[in-house]
């Protein structure tokens, strides 16, 4: 069941009932994926359990890849997200997208273009932590306050292949952070 394939999106298949799994991702990418606006995996869902595989050197830069990331962008824009992860939209695969906006609960942060990572490693967790809310859209009507560190290090690929690595403070830390944790199943309420 590794990696069982559909139409170039490779899935984690080794959750608790992966042909469910695989055939509710094959159904809702063949039905969703060219509206652009994606069903969002809700919490009690397996695939929000798993930990996404990476995303392989031949699909960098392919057309799949830049179709996803538009539709993962605009389901996190239609939804009001600051940021978002693929295993939201059934695809369990290693891709994030931070986009931190001034916020009631965080006036402050940053305004920032949309950066999708590919890959993402944090290399270095600040021991300095800092509580702050947190939402999902995985899990709607709840907020709690999660402790993330202060500022991180992330590297990552972009779309095209191209390797980056850069340092975060604050809420868009926190984004990141939060998003990681997707691709490795798990969600901000595990860590209440
Ligand atoms: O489900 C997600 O991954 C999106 C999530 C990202 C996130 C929000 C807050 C902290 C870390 C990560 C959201 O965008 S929830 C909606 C939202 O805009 C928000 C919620 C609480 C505080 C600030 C913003
Ligand atoms: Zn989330």
């Amino acid at each position: 069941w590794s990696n069982a394939l559909c139409k170039g999106y490779a899935f984690n298949a080794m959750a608790t009932h992966p042909l469910l799994v695989m055939l509710r991702s094959r159904q809702i990418l063949r039905s969703k994926i060219m509206t652009e606006i994606l069903a969002v995996a809700q919490r009690g869902e397996a695939i929000l359990t798993l930990k996404a595989a990476p995303v392989a050197e031949s699909e960098l830069g392919s057309a799949w890849l830049n179709q996803l990331s538009n539709a993962m962008y605009t389901t996190m824009m239609q939804r009001s997200g600051v940021g978002i992860a693929a295993p939201q939209f059934y695809i369990s695969k290693r891709i994030i997208i931070v986009a931190s906006r001034a916020n009631p609960r965080y006036p402050d942060a940053p305004d920032m273009d949309a950066v999708v990572m590919v890959n993402p490693e944090i290399t270095q967790m600040s021991d300095a932590t800092c509580i702050g809310e947190e939402g999902c859209l995985s899990v709607p009507d709840a907020r709690g306050e999660v402790v993330r560190a202060e500022t991180i290090s992330v590297k990552y690929l972009s779309l095209a292949g191209e390797p980056k690595h850069v340092t975060y403070h604050g809420f868009v830390a926190r984004i990141v952070q939060h998003e990681v944790d997707h691709l490795d199943g798990i969600l901000f309420v595990d860590r209440l």
